[in-house]
């Protein structure tokens, strides 16, 4: 598969890397980590990444401006997307010359001639750091600095159970060669402003807890504005949920009325929670999962199903 992968770039002069929408440390990480690394070893291909750019994580590095009439010229390589309607960017793949799908979620769309699909990944940067080391590939500093704040941010520090020895030996080798500064990395991925550590601090007074674990929030527009918080970072708050006694399943409802939805934000330290969110207009991973929802009504349907399976979980325990 990854020699199929470097084949496809080696033969391909114009690359587009793509991602998926609300690009976050590991979407950004592996195209713009991936678009060095091909630069570095074929210096005259044009290589792009693609995708809204984001503020919040615009020193992660720069977002391309392609013109779209080179997409028939282009192989495209998508990061970090099960499904096609997620791509940031582009309205069919099919535009393409050919199409790589790079991935760790379960699958949701087949696309690509070829697809690198294992959701047993920590990260699609984890991916990427092995393609470039089992392939002819050229790992450059700039690069290993991206991966590294992916990989370490999809897995929350190396917290989450898809860890494996294979995520610390991609990492220990990527430090010894690049030499990266990792701790002073650390400082730009985890340092907030106080507004958000104030509405955190909201959550967790107000946060709802059900007898049998499902701990819930309903962030309404006029709450987060009051924070001064965007609604899609007050969502990203739920990672730091984990890790309370009593609470097997934690989620939060943040309205976004610019956008005229509620976004959903679901993690799990036990029940497999995706295929709750897949019925409500969502899905990802087992443990990690989100939706966008219209109606605080269809809040309360969700809470119901992830309460329900949560006194399930609770019950095969016993
Ligand atoms: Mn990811």
């Amino acid at each position: 598969m990854k020699k199929e992968i470097y084949k496809k770039i080696k033969e391909n002069d114009i690359i587009i890397l793509a991602r998926h929408i609300g690009a976050d440390p590991d979407a950004l990480g592996s195209t713009i980590g991936l678009r060095e690394i091909i630069k570095e070893t074929f210096p005259k291909k044009q290589v792009y990444t693609i995708g809204t750019s984001s503020t919040k994580f615009k020193w992660l590095g720069q977002i391309d401006k392609v013109d779209e009439s080179i997409f028939k010229d282009a192989l495209l390589i998508v990061c970090d997307t099960p499904d096609l309607k997620r791509i940031d960017g582009i309205s069919n793949v099919n535009d393409f010359k050919d199409v790589i799908k790079i991935d760790h979620h379960p699958e949701i769309d087949e696309f690509g001639s070829v697809r690198w699909v294992d959701d047993t990944k920590s990260s699609v940067c984890q991916m990427i750091i092995e393609l470039t080391y089992d392939t002819k590939l050229k790992m450059t500093k700039y690069a290993a600095e991206r991966l590294f704040i992916g990989l370490v941010s999809d897995t929350n520090r190396f917290l989450f159970y898809y860890t494996t020895a294979d995520t610390m030996r991609l990492v220990s080798k990527l430090i010894d060669d690049t030499k990266i500064d990792f701790t002073s990395l650390y400082d730009d991925l985890y340092r907030r402003p106080l507004s958000e550590i104030r509405l955190q601090g909201y959550m967790y007074q107000n946060l709802i807890v059900t007898e049998n674990g499902l701990g819930y929030i309903k962030l309404t527009d006029e709450i987060i504005r009051s924070f001064e918080v965007d609604p899609a970072s007050s969502g990203n708050l739920v990672n730091n949920f984990n890790n309370i006694d009593e609470v097997l399943v934690w989620i939060t409802f943040s309205e976004d009325i610019k956008q005229g939805i509620i976004r959903v934000n679901a993690r799990s330290r036990g029940p497999i929670i995706n295929k709750v969110l897949e019925r409500h207009n969502g899905g990802g991973h087992k443990f990690s999962s989100g939706a966008k929802i219209k109606t605080f009504d269809e809040m309360q349907d969700i809470v119901k199903e992830l309460d329900e399976l949560c006194a399930e979980y609770k019950k095969s325990l016993k």
